[in-house]
């Protein structure tokens, strides 16, 4: 992603996952934004952005972080929301094992508690070992749990997909973790 574009997609995700009042939008129950009505309260803070680049940053955005409806009139984060708003993914069975990355200092917690939402809507898993050692990197030096999806739906606990390809759930408890 060219550097502008990374700037503007960070700012998108304040807007659409976190802090819409920001720009003085408001965010329909499921999350959606009016496209126009994006474009134009965005250009006090990114003058550059227009629908055309608008499109090409959702396009070429390296985790597919926001998704239009149908007839590109609305737009939303495709997850990863601290903002109370109901995404509608429908529950899914999710594969035997889903990874997450962390890191050692969360550890302590972790073996305690299980994984925890903490400010976002759900628990984030991965599909691929490597994707969740790039998420653990953003801390420091990951470390990858996993997880005993399979166990945890058969027991009666729901997951959900994105629509970028990231696993959500509620929470983890600790012997659905294999820490290895
Ligand atoms: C940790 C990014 C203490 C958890 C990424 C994580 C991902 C606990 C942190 C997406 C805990 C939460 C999500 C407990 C969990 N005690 N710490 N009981 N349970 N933690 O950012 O999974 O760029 O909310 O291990 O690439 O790191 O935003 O979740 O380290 O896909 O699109 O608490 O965010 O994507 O951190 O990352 P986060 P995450 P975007």
């Amino acid at each position: 992603m060219k550097t502008n574009h990374k700037h503007i997609s960070k700012f998108l995700s304040l807007v659409l996952r976190h802090d819409p009042g920001k720009i003085g939008l408001q965010l329909d129950e499921n999350g959606w934004a009016d496209v126009e009505e994006l474009v134009s309260k965005c250009q006090k803070y990114q003058p550059n952005l227009d629908i055309e680049l608008l499109k090409e940053i959702v396009e070429t955005n390296d985790k597919k972080r926001f998704a239009f409806n149908q007839d590109y009139t609305r737009i939303r984060a495709s997850q990863g929301h601290s903002l109370k708003i109901d995404l509608k993914y429908t529950p899914k069975q999710p594969p035997e094992f889903l990874y997450h990355g962390t890191v050692e200092k969360f550890m302590d917690a972790i073996k305690e508690m299980g994984l925890l939402k903490m400010s976002r809507h759900h628990v984030h898993l991965s599909e691929e070992r490597e994707t969740a050692t790039k998420v653990g990197s953003r801390r420091g030096k990951p470390i990858i749990l996993i997880i005993r999806s399979g166990a945890m739906h058969a027991n009666g606990i729901e997951f959900f997909q994105s629509d970028n390809g990231v696993w959500l759930t509620d929470n983890v408890s600790p012997e659905y973790i294999d820490f290895q």
